[in-house]
């Protein structure tokens, strides 16, 4: 392992040296631990805590590490290590933690696709995966939907499925794998490139950490059996972490989310284009498209050119989107 093998670039050495403190060393964050960071440099693995400096100018989650930042150290002699600024991301993935609060969570940094994972049984939602492709979008990583546990279903699941995905996603790739036989891992192979970071996400069960260990051709993560009982997966993987593989790319695996609630509205028009479309052709501005006598996306809807259940659920979204708004404005002015 070095640097370079990390994914370190021209821009991110740039960046580097543009901090005022020459002796800094860059480092990749492989993973996070309650209050430190386990932090590669190319050379060895280390733990490093947060300067007081560092969090004393983070406003929010955003400006701390993440699992794929590459931060700059101060591994100076006789102290123990510790992270001194984050450096400018490529893409950040984050989510709204769960819950009534309006708290941002970094899921992984500078990936360049993520793999949105669902397996074939009972984890099926194209409503869910909406909410990982507007994630996505919004992150400025790539999405490649990967449809797990082929072994374990017919032709007619798969090709219904597949129709059904590719309703919500065109013009994403969408897989048909088996993390657990290895078919059709063969498609994966121009997203794991040497020096490309990907991310694997999806509910708890669907086969992430089983395809990371495929992939890594060893057992680098505990994997657990679905529940038989509502076919739920059991949350084996407890933190994110990132795994290098043999042939260069580099892989953060992560717990399922129990939900995926959206942190802003930005990957929104990407996730639903014909609907993003139809709203610039609507005459009233701000409008919030919910009725309203000659809005476009209305008339649109009621003429059955959208889909009802595409409109219900941008209109589900954009309703969350504002209560996070509105609580996040609540928060500020305390
Ligand atoms: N039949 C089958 N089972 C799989 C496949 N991938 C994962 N599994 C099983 O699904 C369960 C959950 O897998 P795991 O990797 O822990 O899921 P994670 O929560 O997404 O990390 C385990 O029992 C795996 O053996 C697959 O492609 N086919
Ligand atoms: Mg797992
Ligand atoms: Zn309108």
């Amino acid at each position: 392992m070095n640097l370079k093998t990390l994914g370190w670039n021209p821009e991110l050495q740039r960046a580097l040296a543009e901090l005022e403190e020459r002796r800094w060393i860059p480092g990749r964050v492989v993973a996070e631990h309650r209050g430190a960071w386990r932090v590669h440099t190319g050379e060895r693995e280390l733990l490093a805590r947060a300067t007081g400096r560092l969090r004393h100018k983070s406003s929010s989650p955003l400006d701390l590490p993440g699992v794929g930042d590459w931060v700059a150290l101060n591994t100076g002699k006789n102290r123990r290590p510790t992270v001194e600024a984050v450096l400018p991301r490529r893409s950040v993935f984050v989510r709204k933690v769960a819950g009534l609060h309006a708290k941002v969570q970094v899921v992984a940094a500078n990936i360049d696709h993520a793999f949105l994972m669902m397996s074939l049984d009972g984890d099926f939602n194209v409503r869910r995966l909406e909410r990982y492709l507007a994630a996505t979008w919004e992150s400025g990583a790539v999405p490649v939907i990967l449809l797990n546990k082929l072994d374990q279903s017919d032709s007619a699941e798969r090709d219904e499925a597949l129709k059904l995905v590719e309703e919500v996603a065109a013009g994403t790739p969408i897989l048909g794998i088996s993390a657990k036989t290895g078919e059709g891992l063969e498609g994966l192979a121009p997203f794991l490139d040497a020096q490309q970071t990907i991310c694997l996400l999806g509910s708890s069960g669907v086969g992430k950490s089983t395809l990371l260990n495929k992939l890594k051709g060893a057992q680098v993560q505990v994997t657990a059996e679905v529940r038989d009982k509502d076919g739920k997966g059991r949350h084996t993987t407890t933190h994110r972490e990132l795994f290098a593989l043999e042939g260069g790319a580099l892989v953060v695996d992560t717990p399922g989310m129990r939900e995926m609630r959206l942190w802003s509205s930005a990957g929104l028009a990407d996730a639903f284009p014909e609907i993003a479309d139809l709203a610039d052709t609507c005459k009233y501005r701000d409008c919030h498209h919910t009725g309203d006598e000659g809005c476009a996306v209305d008339a649109a809807v009621s003429a059955g050119r959208v889909e009802a259940e595409r409109w219900e659920a941008w209109l589900k979204l954009t309703k969350e989107l504002q209560e996070i708004e509105a609580l996040r404005s609540k928060y500020k002015r305390r």
